[in-house]
């Protein structure tokens, strides 16, 4: 994949993972200064590269005095995803009218094969890596990035016939008019509208991903991601059967009660893997596998490429999904763990407890904490009444958490993740098992959300190795 940028003066704001990418990609051809608000963060980037003008500056002042010196001058600044409009810094470029755009903008101007793009609040990265993989299994060069990692311009590097990127709303709601060739809009719930201000304005900025797409994947189940309604181009998926005139995947169910997954393109209507075979575990996965299915099949059309329904089928089957998302970690003595650390909001948690429900044959119990994130907690409390045997609620918000349980589930309160650990291992019993879903962001305790996810499966490792070492003793 080729460039055709020119030369620009140019302002990268923040030099985190999207920006390091856009250094390394406009370095040769760019006047380049990079701006970030961390310290730690300027001195690694000025170190590593020493040829790049690297500042920091985390007053809206300084950047102004910056950008107004009359020897530079800015054609363009490039700006971070996880810095919203409202930051003093972009606030200040707004206000010198410096243009602005972002790595993805820069993606998809430089990029020379079809691209795919994945949105919704919950399932994106688990959508993009099936729809890499079902690609795979076709034959097709496919590369997964952007939200997941790596960052959109890195693929550049590489040489895919396909690029899948997902796409967060902090991306989609500052680039431009994306030319994808498909676009999905995966569901819609309460996050991040601490960064968007507001609920509508977070989903004006996911539906943004079909502005200039070609072809729009939408969720017949969640009216929400629905967009633009003209009929041309326009795909969805669902846990419902396809009508006649319906463009997409759904199920089919037979007289016998046996579910298949469906999916019907132009004139073609293929009749796919029974669910129960589908490696992903619960519905949620369902309508994530749907997604997928969906946009290989178009994109395969596009490509001119014949369907091989025995390897689409084997991929399906064959995927087991994401580190960190409904994954099992281990059994000790009876009991299984599994790690849904990527439930940072409450609908994703609600998804992994209804998706692992059905496999639990004694208790379930659930490790709930974290930062809420202000999250309206009483749909969670709503969903786990009869379904979780014991709620072991830690971290920031855990007084939120308990007032919304309460009454309704069998609570535990502790301080700490680990003291939450402890606790749900010392109640369960064998034929139970422990989840990981916080319903909760992660920093107050940990780095990310991988970080306490790996930190849960190593929990499970030690509590498995004691046991072990108890036993030898005996
Ligand atoms: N920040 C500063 N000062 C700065 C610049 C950033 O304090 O000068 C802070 C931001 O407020 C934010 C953090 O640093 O809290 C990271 O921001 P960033 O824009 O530098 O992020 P990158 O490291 O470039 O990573 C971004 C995505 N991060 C965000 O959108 C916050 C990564 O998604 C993505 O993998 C990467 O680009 C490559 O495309 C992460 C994420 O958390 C996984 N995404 C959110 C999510 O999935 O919910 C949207
Ligand atoms: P994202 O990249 O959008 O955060 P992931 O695939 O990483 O999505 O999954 C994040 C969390 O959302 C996990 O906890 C997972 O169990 C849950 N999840 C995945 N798919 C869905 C879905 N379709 N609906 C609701 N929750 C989901």
């Amino acid at each position: 994949m080729k460039s055709r940028e020119t030369a620009q003066r140019t302002l990268i704001l923040g030099g985190g993972l999207s920006g390091d990418a856009t250094l390394r990609y406009l370095q040769q051809r760019d006047d380049l200064v990079v701006v970030d608000t961390r310290l730690d963060v300027a001195e690694q980037l000025a170190k590593q590269y020493p040829e790049v003008r690297v500042r920091q500056i985390s007053e809206p002042a300084s950047l102004t005095e910056l950008l107004l010196r009359p020897e530079r001058g800015f054609d363009r600044a490039v700006v971070s995803p996880g810095l919203s409009d409202e930051h003093p810094l972009v606030r200040a470029l707004l206000d010198a009218a410096i243009p602005i755009t972002t790595d993805i903008d820069l993606f998809c101007t430089a990029v020379q094969v079809p691209v795919i793009g994945c949105t919704g609040t919950n399932g994106k990265s688990t959508v993009t890596a099936l729809i890499e993989e079902l690609l795979k299994g076709q034959g097709v060069r496919a590369l997964a990035g952007g939200n997941l990692g790596p960052a959109a311009l890195d693929l550049l590097r590489q040489d895919p016939d396909v690029a899948v990127l997902e796409l967060s709303s902090f991306q989609l709601q500052r680039a431009g008019p994306l030319p994808l060739g498909i676009a999905l809009f995966l569901n819609l719930a309460d996050d991040h509208v601490d960064y968007h201000g507001s609920y509508a304005a977070y989903q004006r900025a996911k539906l943004r991903i079909f502005e200039a797409a070609s072809c729009r994947v939408w969720n017949r189940d969640d009216p929400a991601t629905q967009g633009p309604l003209q009929a041309d181009g326009v795909m969805s998926f669902g846990l419902g059967s396809l009508a006649n005139d319906e463009q997409g995947a759904g199920i089919d169910r037979s007289p016998d009660g046996t579910e298949r997954l469906i999916v019907r393109c132009g004139e073609r209507l293929l009749p796919l893997l029974p669910v129960r075979l589908l490696g992903l575990p619960g519905r949620h996965n369902l309508a994530n596998a749907l997604a997928a299915v969906t946009a290989c099949v178009v994109q395969l059309e596009r490509l001119g490429r014949a369907l091989d329904e025995h390897a689409l089928n084997d991929t399906l089957r064959a995927f087991r999904g994401l580190p960190h998302r409904c994954e099992p970690v281990g059994e000790v003595d009876g009991v299984r763990f599994v790690n849904d650390s990527k439930a940072t909001n409450v609908a994703a948690a609600i998804a992994a407890v209804r998706g692992i429900k059905p496999s639990v044959e004694g208790q379930l119990v659930l490790l709930l904490g974290g930062q809420a994130k202000g999250a309206d907690l009483a749909p969670l409390a709503a969903e786990l009444v009869g379904v979780v045997d014991l709620a072991v609620v830690y971290g920031e918000d855990r007084d939120a958490f308990c007032r919304a349980l309460r009454g309704r589930v069998p609570i535990v309160e502790c301080d700490a993740a680990a003291d939450a650990f402890d606790q749900a291992t010392a109640v369960a019993q064998p034929g139970d098992l422990v989840l990981l879903a916080p319903a909760a962001a992660s920093f107050d305790e940990f780095a990310s959300y991988r970080a306490r996810g790996e930190w849960f499966r190593e929990r499970v490792q030690a509590q498995s190795a004691r046991v072990l070492e108890v036993r030898g003793q005996q």
